[in-house]
């Protein structure tokens, strides 16, 4: 496994690669959820890079990008098992040198959800990503269901940019109780921990009225945000029943259909959603 900080570097090694080459991109402390996509791209791809970085332009000024949760040398060792090829890991100056001034903006679909709460959120990704697959030209890239939003945006830039990568979208990957993993659950305390689960119970709850019959999607977002407020650990940021491809709110359930929220356990923001086909 070689790893590479320097972005001329990175290129020099994809130039000596010949074959299919899948992408992962990360933020590092690197779960199941990470492995997951990188055993998929093994599968499907001769050669594999793995990049870690934590994108401080996706973070907003009140948010976690000082804390955000870092161990390299913990991250190397996982790569190394799961036969990464490369792992790149630039500094934030590489990426974004004094006087960095592009930006890639992907319109419509940024505006709900996640764009709403954490304006200027993809903005950052969608810049960092195109970077990253300028750098590395990637076959394939992979990404989890777990950010539903980030891969519709990553996909709409990729189609609207006439990019050479095909982005993949693989399933969400869970702690034994339901909690989706995340490098943010290590934030939570015992008791915050136990309260994460509140997310996954009201995906449940509406899938089980979903298959009961309901389709009214009004009722089945407030079914939802009564369950999660009678958490006392839970603030709502959003709970949201919309059409998976244009992220639009729907009034009747009609399959494809995302169900996505935002919820604070104490100071951690968590999302997680499902799918309906
Ligand atoms: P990060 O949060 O580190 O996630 C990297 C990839 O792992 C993303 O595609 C994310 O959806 C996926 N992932 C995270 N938790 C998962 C889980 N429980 N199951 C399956 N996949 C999961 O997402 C980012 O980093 C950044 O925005 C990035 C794309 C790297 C751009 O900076």
């Amino acid at each position: 496994m070689k790893t590479v900080e320097k972005i001329a570097d990175m290129k020099r090694l994809r130039q000596q690669l010949t074959g299919d080459i899948g992408f992962v991109p990360t933020m590092g402390y690197l779960h199941e959820g990470h492995l997951s996509l990188v055993r998929q791209a093994k599968t499907e791809n001769p050669s594999i890079v793995v990049s870690i970085f934590v994108n401080p332009t996706q973070f907003g000024p009140q948010e976690d990008f000082k804390n955000y949760p870092r161990d390299t040398k913990r991250d190397l060792t996982m790569l190394e098992k799961e036969k990464t090829d490369i792992v790149f890991m630039p500094s934030v100056t590489e990426m974004y040198p004094p006087g960095f001034s592009s930006w890639v903006e992907v319109e419509k679909l940024t505006r709900q959800l996640e764009g709403a709460s954490r304006p200027g959120h993809f903005r950052g990704v969608t810049t960092v990503v195109a970077k990253l697959f300028n750098i590395v030209q990637p076959t394939r890239a992979y990404f989890g269901q777990k950010d539903a939003q980030q891969i519709a945006v990553i996909s709409k830039m990729a189609a609207d940019l006439d990019m050479n990568t095909e982005v993949i979208a693989l399933p969400t990957i869970r702690e034994p109780d339901g909690l989706a993993m995340s490098s943010r659950n290590t934030y939570l305390n015992p008791a915050e921990r136990r309260a994460a689960t509140i997310l996954y119970h009201a995906l449940t709850l509406a899938q089980k009225l979903w298959f009961e019959g309901e389709r009214n999607a009004e009722r089945l977002r407030q079914q939802m945000t009564d369950l999660i407020q009678r958490e006392p650990l839970a603030t709502v940021d959003y709970v949201s029943i919309a059409n998976s491809k244009t992220l639009d709110e729907l009034e009747i359930v009609t399959p494809p259909v995302l169900l996505s929220m935002a919820v604070k356990i104490g100071k951690t923001r968590l999302i997680d959603n499902i799918v309906f086909r």
